[in-house]
């Protein structure tokens, strides 16, 4: 396969949704793969723990060393790069979407969001690159799902993973704003109307209509987006 994706999980039931629809349709293909792994397997006790309370006291448990580092010893290889979902990462964005759309080896470590033991993290970095990596500002119970945006994010930029390669090329965030409105038949629906300038022919005076409705969807949704020279910038 172009990727190859690996998924460590308490839930990898979760994970299935990984092989549905086009995702699915990619490893039939056999353009990506993608295995999922229970981190249980990598338990010793007979209650098959994960997890212990936090040194230092607080809320929640912490999951164990002994369990996440001989499973990242056997299923995250030097070459290859280890992505750790958490609320407390780095901002998950479109450009690293097409970083990670160009790398040959991703390792997802799913965890629960109280986390993993840090030295889990620490101690793989001295062999291979890791990303700590949050998909917006609100708290997900585990990993699993926001694996799953990432996974799907990234795979969709591969070659032959989508219907139309240059459909991704008019993408909201692929130069910098949102996407107007998307209209097709039938012209007038529940007595609203396409806008007419859709309906014109005039191809020049479609993509400057398109391009004004991006920046207005933008100043109205997503000011933070906005380049420096345009009004509507927050202060
Ligand atoms: Cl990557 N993980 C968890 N558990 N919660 C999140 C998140 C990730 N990104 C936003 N919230």
């Amino acid at each position: 396969p172009t990727l190859r994706i690996d998924v460590v999980s308490i839930f990898p039931e979760y994970l299935t949704p990984l092989r549905a629809a086009l995702l699915g349709r990619a490893i039939d293909r056999g353009i990506i793969s993608v295995d999922v792994h229970d981190l249980r397997d990598w338990t010793h006790d007979v209650h098959r723990g994960v997890d212990d309370s936090p040194y230092g006291g607080g809320p929640g448990m912490v999951m164990k060393p002994e369990v996440w580092g001989p499973c990242l010893d056997d299923v995250c290889p030097d070459d290859a790069l280890l992505v750790v979902p958490t609320p407390a990462g780095v901002p998950f964005t479109q450009s690293m979407a097409e970083d990670l759309s160009r790398e040959r080896h991703l390792v997802f470590a799913c965890g629960r969001y109280e986390g993993i033991d840090q030295r889990v993290v620490d101690d793989a970095a001295t062999r291979t690159r890791v990303l700590e990596v949050s998909i917006g500002d609100f708290v997900l119970i585990g990993g699993e799902v926001a694996t799953i945006a990432m996974v799907e994010a990234t795979v969709r930029l591969i070659d032959g993973v989508l219907g139309n390669a240059a459909s991704h090329q008019q993408d909201s965030f692929s130069d910098g704003l949102l996407e107007g409105p998307s209209y097709t038949r039938p012209e007038v629906w529940r007595g609203l109307a396409v806008p007419a300038v859709l309906r014109s022919g005039d191809h020049a005076k479609i993509e400057k209509w398109r391009h004004e409705e991006s920046l207005q969807r933008t100043r109205s949704r997503r000011p933070d987006l906005l380049p420096a020279d345009e009004p509507g910038q927050p202060d």
